[in-house]
């Protein structure tokens, strides 16, 4: 057989399938994979804290925080425990069960921030919430040590298909990424790993992003998928919105072809319907960030959460 006859894993033809059939039958599929494995009608509230805002050295093409780009985001450096400790209590008071602190970094760039972070994630595990960090590419010492230190899970997306992927980053390649995931899962902490929608990638690449999660050596505990939020400044700044039932339908196959995982609704909620969002839900969704605010963007503030969550009557995980 000739060398360049790429012979396509049956795992993608299966999600292609799943993905391709009529809308209703999956997010039907997807709803019954869904009460199998976790609490129907449930969702965990998550809240997000920028812990170092902006100058990133990166150059993620949808990335606000990126230095590259002229997007006049706020910077700021890693706060005190007793800042984060406040922010904490207060998203624990609003209902959130997790409690994320994302920085701006290719890398940790020091020892001495290194060691703050491991100190601020004490902080939030002492106020008996899940405690995530997401601050670029660790090694497994730096895992080791956070794991340590009583950290749950470590965010690090591959944000996309492999093959789309040198379209978006070129600073870092997505070996580096599975490096880093490896070193998480390595130290037993849960990895937390998933992408962005709307960079322009096609729906076979959607396919493709989703075969690869499924077929990490560890496959994630927890994927957010984010709609892209364009922000001006960025080269993605022009993309249009992500159709929804484009949307829905990613979420139901990740639903169906990693039941057990945690799916995250992310990025991109101030802009969708109160239908679309609980379209989501129907189709295996069962996690959202709340506050004003992700990291630099604009989200549904707690009041527009609680109003949609009463209209559903769907109540957040305890
Ligand atoms: N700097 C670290 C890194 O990239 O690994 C952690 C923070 S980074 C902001 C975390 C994730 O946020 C990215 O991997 C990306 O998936 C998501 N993200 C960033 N900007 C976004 C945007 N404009 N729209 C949607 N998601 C975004
Ligand atoms: C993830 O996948 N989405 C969150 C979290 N992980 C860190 C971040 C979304 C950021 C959206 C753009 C912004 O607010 O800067
Ligand atoms: Fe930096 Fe992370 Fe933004 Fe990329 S996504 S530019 S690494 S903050």
């Amino acid at each position: 057989m000739p060398t360049e006859v790429k012979i396509e894993s049956n795992l993608l033809q299966q999600i292609r399938d799943c993905y391709r059939q009529p809308f209703l039958d999956l997010v039907f599929q997807a709803q019954e994979t869904h009460r199998r494995f976790h609490p129907r009608n449930e969702v965990q509230l998550c809240t997000l804290a920028n812990i170092k805002s902006g100058n990133c050295p990166e150059d993620c093409a949808y990335c606000p925080q990126s230095a590259r780009y002229n997007t006049g985001v706020d910077t700021w450096d890693l706060p005190t425990l007793d800042e984060i400790r406040q922010q904490a209590q207060e998203a624990k008071a609003n209902g959130s069960t997790r409690f994320c602190m994302g920085a701006a970094w290719r890398t940790p760039p020091h020892q001495k921030a290194f060691n703050h972070v491991l100190e601020m994630v004490k902080v939030v595990v002492a106020e008996e919430m899940e405690a995530c960090v997401t601050l670029g590419m660790i090694n497994a010492e730096q895992a080791q040590a956070l794991k340590e230190a009583g950290l749950t899970a470590y965010n690090h997306n591959i944000d996309t298909a492999p093959s789309f992927y040198p379209e978006v980053i070129s600073t870092r390649t997505i070996e580096d990424r599975f490096e880093t995931l490896k070193n998480v899962a390595a130290a037993n902490i849960q990895v937390c790993c998933g992408g962005i929608l709307g960079m322009g990638e096609s729906v076979e690449h959607r396919l493709e992003f989703i075969q690869t999660l499924c077929e990490m050596d560890t496959p994630p505990e927890s994927v957010p998928i984010n709609c892209l939020v364009a922000v001006e400044g960025t080269p993605l700044a022009d993309q249009p919105p992500v159709d929804p039932f484009e949307l829905v339908r990613t979420i139901a196959t990740v639903r169906v072809f990693l039941p057990e995982t945690k799916v995250r609704l992310s990025a991109g909620r101030l802009t969708m319907s109160d239908e679309t969002q609980a379209l989501c839900f129907m189709a295996g969704a069962n996690s959202i960030f709340t506050g004003e605010k992700l990291l630099t963007t604009n989200n549904p503030g707690m009041n527009r959460d609680q109003e949609l969550l009463a209209k559903l009557g769907m109540t957040a995980q305890q």
